[in-house]
């Protein structure tokens, strides 16, 4: 406890009771005694002040050593934040809409949010006057791997509230692709194949819906099921999906490419609070790679919204899936690097379950084996609300514990040896943290080359650590430098509303472009367009097409000027805006703007993009450039004359 909280005159229990202890699970009559039963004590807490040098100190114009890829909750974005500075350095739209990039606005982009989508959303947001929805909640951000470790190809992540899959391309830091998952509701837990490469995106669905969700079946419970999904990371299909009992959290998969698993909460598949805390066990799932593709290979399926969809559930085909039983509304599911051990986080249990994978197989083979039994080698009491894991390349664990606002440093084989009656602590260490961790993250910790070097707290509740913003708070995500066995806070750093996860990549691992290519695949549509009009998009434009009622306006911009300084359309006219940015300078960007019509949009060194808009109404509008880009760039801007309709 600093010195801070103390004179703030918060105690460790009273924040408990203040939000989550008492308030919140006490009133559902949860069994309390047994959520704070077998709390360990707080370990050897480590110090707030900084042992060695000040590495993650750096002095202005000093480059990070780690790119942080950051989720961003429901503001939907992602994130890239340097580290070891906390840094933020972009922000790239992803679910949600982006005032300066026009995300969700261009041509380019709204095809993007909307070739994947399922034609009853587009049906309902065409109902509610949309095209694209304006927002997503994006919790987990992942890399490719190729041979267990990241690759540098591109990112994956969720959106739980519209049940969506998305890429970004690590070579230009842009979303391409972004897909609606048919059958499944509420796409939660995602992570990439590991080996031997990525291959599948694994993603589940959290939220349980009847198997054909049309409202022939409404509240029957009992018909309600969960899908686990593969999509192929290459080409953004699904590949296959698994339907399953209990609903899905998060998920991981394994360093040899046979398992994927997923926690449960609810395998009671209850509907309200008491109901899905009712049962001591809920479950891991375990996915049986090679048999669901030979599975699907023999047309042992169904097809479901044109998805070949898998059995799974329990006591149906246990060639597929098994469940594990697992202590109390079990949450993070994380591989160590070690490629053995598999931590899944007790959450309303103390414990964190330690499966061994490289047992899996025997519950494949002889299905009258106990579950448990045959896989958990550990089971440590750690604390209390341990919510996920992360690693370093010594065998030692980082389990945050939501409850204590801690994170816990412990051994996985003492662990294991402690399980097999041995006299052992596996906890090394606790540090504090400020304040209910959910997430945390070591630099390259998800994959083999693991290296132990920092960790990210990624803490729910900042309280009085930031200046008072009014209710709404910054979250607050703390750096911790490892060093042999001391965890020293040397970092905070307040966020917005609400990463959940992280990964920490090398930075040799990640090149991006400075200058886009010509023939990026972005603008394919565009290019045909401007070919069938007779336009080379590649070089200067001042090309107004007229085609019926549509208007086609090509031009170039070029600091400090776009090439047409006017055009004119008429009241009615659907307007096409095509703009390539013909400045091929690193870090020269320019952007359109058409004052009082809602349009913006970037353009990056060499990129094209569009927008379109209908112009109702009649009079001079000036456009202008966004980015500032020059002396006169003020003066980078032009007229857009709307013409009266005839009477
Ligand atoms: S979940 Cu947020 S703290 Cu969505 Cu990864 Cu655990
Ligand atoms: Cu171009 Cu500012
Ligand atoms: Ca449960």
């Amino acid at each position: 406890m600093t010195d801070k909280t103390e004179k703030a005159g918060i105690s460790r229990r009273g924040l408990l009771g203040a939000t989550v202890g008492g308030a919140a699970l006490g009133s559902v009559g949860l069994p309390k005694a047994a959520l704070f039963a077998g709390a360990a004590g707080v370990a050897g807490v480590a110090g707030t002040r900084p042992a060695a040098a000040e590495e993650w100190h750096l002095a202005p114009g000093e480059l990070d050593e780690y790119y942080g890829f950051w989720s961003s909750g429901q503001t939907g974005e992602m994130r890239i934040i340097g580290v070891p500075s906390m840094r933020e350095l972009m922000r790239i739209p992803v679910f949600n809409r982006c005032s300066a990039s026009g995300w969700g606005q261009t041509n380019e982009s709204i095809k993007i949010m909307t070739e994947n989508m399922l034609p009853q959303t587009k049906a309902y947001l065409e109902a509610n006057g949309k095209k694209v929805h304006d927002n997503g909640d994006l919790h987990h951000v992942h890399m490719s791997f190729t041979e267990g470790t990241y690759d540098g190809r591109f990112l994956f992540m969720n959106d739980k509230a519209n049940t969506r899959v998305a890429r970004v391309r690590c070579d230009i830091m842009k979303c391409d692709k972004i897909v609606e998952i048919p059958n499944a509701k509420a796409i939660h837990g995602l992570r990439p194949q590991k080996w031997p490469r990525t291959g599948y995106v694994f993603a589940n669905g959290e939220d349980e819906v009847p198997m054909v969700n049309d409202g022939s079946v409404l509240d029957e419970p009992e018909k309600y099921v969960n899908f686990f999904t593969a999509i192929d990371g290459d080409t953004m299909e699904i590949a296959w999906q698994v339907m399953v009992s209990g609903n899905l959290d998060n998920t991981d998969a394994d360093y040899e490419g046979k398992w994927a698993f997923s926690t449960s909460y609810n395998s009671e598949m209850g509907m309200t609070l008491p109901e899905m805390t009712a049962a001591e066990m809920d479950h891991v799932v375990i996915f049986n790679i090679a048999e669901i593709e030979k599975g699907i290979a023999e047309g042992d399926y169904i097809e479901l919204n044109g998805v070949k969809v898998i059995d799974g559930r329990k006591g149906q085909n246990k060639k597929y899936t098994r469940y594990v039983p697992i202590p109390n509304n079990p949450h993070g599911c994380n591989m160590a690097p070690d490629k053995k051990h598999l931590c899944i986080a007790g959450k309303l249990s103390p414990t964190v379950s330690v499966l061994d994978v490289t047992k899996f197989d025997l519950l494949f083979e002889d299905d009258s084996l106990d579950p448990r039994e045959t896989v958990l080698v550990a089971e440590p009491e750690l604390g209390l609300g341990p919510l996920h894991t992360a690693f370093d390349g010594d065998g030692n664990a980082f389990t945050t514990l939501f409850l204590d606002s801690q994170v816990v440093k412990w051994n996985i084989e003492a662990a294991i040896r402690q399980f097999n009656g041995e006299n052992v602590d596996p906890i090394i260490t606790k540090v504090d943290v400020h304040y209910q961790p959910g997430h945390n993250s070591t630099s390259m910790g998800e994959t083999l080359e693991a290296d132990g070097k920092w960790l990210v707290s990624m803490n729910k509740f900042s309280k009085d650590r930031f200046l008072n913003t009014g209710p709404l708070k910054a979250e607050n995500e703390q750096l911790i430098q490892l060093d042999g066995d001391r965890m020293t806070l040397v970092h905070d750093g307040p966020t917005f509303a609400e990463p959940h996860d992280s990964i920490l990549v090398r930075r040799d691992i990640v090149n991006p472009l400075h200058v886009y290519d010509r023939n990026d695949p972005t603008w394919a549509d565009t290019r045909a367009q401007a070919e069938a009009d007779g336009v080379d998009i590649d070089d200067w434009m001042e090309t107004v097409i007229r085609d019926g009622n549509k208007v086609r306006v090509y031009m170039s911009s070029m600091a400090p000027a776009f090439s047409l300084d006017k055009f004119t359309v008429r009241e009615g006219d659907e307007v096409t805006v095509i703009i390539t940015n013909l400045d091929d300078i690193e870090d020269l960007h320019h952007g359109f703007t058409m004052g009082d019509h809602g349009i913006a949009f970037e353009l990056g060194p060499r990129q094209t993009a569009s927008a379109t808009f209908v112009a109702a109404k009649p009079g001079v509008y000036w456009y202008y450039c966004q980015w500032f880009c020059h002396a006169l760039h003020m003066e980078m801007r032009g007229r857009m004359l709307v013409e009266p309709r005839e009477a």
